[in-house]
This record gives C-alpha cells, structure tokens and sequence, in this order.
C-alpha cells in the first residue's frame, strides 16, 4: 500500500490526502491544476478495473460540471472513499480494510 507513508500498516487521513495529492500531480503532470476529463483516454492507459475506478471518480468530482477536475474537486472527492475504507470506524482503514475495499469496487455489479 504507497499510500502508507511511514509503514505503520495504516492509512491515516493525512497519507491519504498526500497519496490524492501524489495522484493528481501524475494526472496533471503539466500543473495546470485542473485535469480535463477529456484527457481520460490518455490517462487511463493502466489497467482496465483502475482507469474505470478513475473515470467514475472524475465524473463525480466535477461538481461545477465545467468537465474539469481541479485539485480542490479530486482531494474532497475523495474524502468520503477514506470513510468508507475505515470499516471498523476506528478512524484507521488499515491496509486489510483497503484490501477488502478495492476488491469490492473491482467486482463488477
Ligand atoms: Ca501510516
Ligand atoms: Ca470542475
Ligand atoms: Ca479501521
């Protein structure tokens, strides 16, 4: 797990906000701090499970619907995945609760 700064076996907040912030820096390697979502078929050269993990976070991160995803629109989209990571509530998703929740997302409905 990267996002797992100091290898406590945790993901706090604060690492997660850091790893949001280390993904978006790669999607925008220009810094213009705002991604397009047109740029997908460029950024979704990863994996298949992953780019489609990324496109429904895009979509549901451009909350002005301009079709852009600024740095401020991707951090707080992704706040409410870190609450659901942390199962147990203890304010810690370790790295099982992580496991356990990608697994769910990549399993198709
Ligand atoms: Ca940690
Ligand atoms: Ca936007
Ligand atoms: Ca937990």
């Amino acid at each position: 797990m990267k996002a797992d700064a100091n290898r406590d076996g945790y993901v706090d907040r604060a690492e997660y906000q850091l790893s949001g912030d280390c993904q978006f820096s790669h999607l925008d390697p220009d810094h213009h701090g705002a991604v397009p979502i047109s740029d997908l078929p460029r950024l979704a050269r990863s994996s298949a499970p992953q780019a489609k993990r990324l496109k429904i976070l895009l979509h549901s991160a451009d909350r002005d619907h301009d079709t852009t995803v600024t740095r401020a629109e991707f951090v707080k989209a992704r706040s409410p995945v870190w609450d659901r990571l942390d199962q147990d509530r203890n304010g810690r998703p370790s790295r099982k609760e992580v496991k356990g929740a990608r697994s769910r997302l990549e399993t198709p409905r």
